[in-house]
């Protein structure tokens, strides 16, 4: 096996990617002191979108695709994600070779400062809350009808800049575990429990990305691979997959490892909130879930599980467990009225998806036409066909 001293590490741009990476390369840093870690970021298409939802772009690897050419090009060994922004299936050739402890999967409540120390049910109707998700959205809107959802992107600077200089939001919701990672927790006014609003997939947990014939880096990751956390999102994601969700639909979670048992909730709901299905699945896990299970490398990499890897701290019996418990709430689901909800559900974001490209179009020929126009050029021709 190859081994080395200078590992590279992938990475977007943003603070709080870099805040992400710098975590994980700190804890293997602490583990291997022999080694040098050296970070290369780049910016991805999700960072370069920024007018949009990122349910209206449409693709499944807006934040990843750049870093992941990177890694299948060797020019990065490993890339360190929020888990919840990794689709379901990974290119051909990659895995997660480690899920970190997770943070708190929950979702908060950032006010306005003109609402400091308010609740959400203390804000008068018609009150904007600002958020991009449609599983937010959905399911605030089943418990608070009359607030008015808005759309709000960028990075969390952006967007915290957003709130408390534009006047227009009342608050904005955020995962909690990303507010902390950027030292904001202080302005946390509410976490929101599960009956308020299920998160996402995966939302809190860090994995990182690498390939599946590098034996050195997935030795090393494995390091930091948690097995509570491991279970839960294998679980989650499995449910994802076989629902082929992705943030096009609004789509949630609650899971639970507790007394030998796994247990996940999982939330499927209209984009307007007022159609929703529920379904909990519970299975007894194998008695050691950490029992000794040996790193089997095929040459096509270790087994994966929803793209992530079974090593020596979680027992493929384990995540073969997790990986049906998810599946069967899926099944559950697609036998429900869930099945015309998520049908309906993709048909509205698809239809979103074209409306916004039409919109991009339109502002395009607009200030193609002004750029004419001021140029002296066609005056009366392009008033006569845009204006
Ligand atoms: C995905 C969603 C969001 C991010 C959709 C969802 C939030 C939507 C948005 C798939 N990725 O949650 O329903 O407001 O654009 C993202 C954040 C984190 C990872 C920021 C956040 C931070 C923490 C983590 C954006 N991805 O959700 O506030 O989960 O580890």
């Amino acid at each position: 096996m190859e081994t080395k001293s200078v590992v590279k590490v992938g990475s977007r741009k943003s603070q709080l990617a870099l805040i992400q990476t710098n975590s994980i390369i700190n804890n293997l840093k602490k583990l291997n002191p022999h080694l040098t870690f050296e970070i290369i970021s780049m910016q991805t298409t999700g960072d370069k979108v920024l007018d949009a939802a990122l349910s209206k772009i449409g693709e499944k690897n807006l934040f990843t695709r750049e870093l992941e050419v990177a890694l299948e090009k060797n020019e990065v060994d490993f890339v360190v994600h929020s888990l919840k922004d990794l689709p379901t299936l990974l290119p051909e050739g990659l895995l997660i070779g480690c899920v970190y402890k997770r943070d708190s999967p929950f979702d908060a409540v950032v006010m306005h400062p003109s609402n400091a120390g308010k609740k959400l049910e203390d804000l008068p109707s018609g009150s904007v809350i600002g958020t991009s998700s449609l599983r937010r959205a959905a399911q605030l809107a089943r418990k608070f009808p009359n607030f008015q959802f808005e759309n709000i992107r960028g990075n969390l600077n952006t967007r915290f800049r957003k709130l408390d200089e534009d006047n227009k939001y009342s608050a904005i919701i955020l995962a909690e575990a990303g507010l902390h990672r950027m030292g904001w927790q202080d302005r946390i006014s509410q976490v929101l429990d599960k009956d308020t609003c299920m998160y996402a997939v995966s939302q809190g947990a860090m994995a990182v990305e690498c390939r599946s014939n590098d034996p050195f880096t997935l030795g090393l990751l494995s390091q930091i691979h948690d097995p509570e956390t491991v279970i839960q999102c294998v679980a989650e994601r499995a449910f994802l997959k076989k629902l082929e969700g992705g943030c096009s639909v609004p789509v949630s979670a609650y899971t639970e490892v507790k007394d030998g048992k796994l247990s996940l909730t999982g939330g499927v709901f209209s984009i307007d909130g007022t159609r929703g299905r529920i379904e909990c699945v519970c299975k007894d896990l194998p008695k050691s879930f950490e029992e000794k299970e040996k790193l089997n490398i095929s040459p096509n990499g270790p087994r994966q599980f929803a793209g992530i890897v079974g090593n020596e701290k979680v027992s493929i019996e384990t995540l073969e467990v997790a990986q049906k418990v998810g599946e069967e709430i899926a099944e559950l689901m697609l036998k429900s009225e869930a099945k015309d909800i998520l049908a309906n559900a993709k048909a509205e974001t698809a239809a979103a998806i074209i409306a916004e490209k039409q919109r991009k179009e339109a502002e395009k020929k607009k200030n193609e036409a002004e750029k004419i126009q001021t140029n002296g050029h066609n005056a009366h021709l392009v008033t006569a066909n845009g204006h």
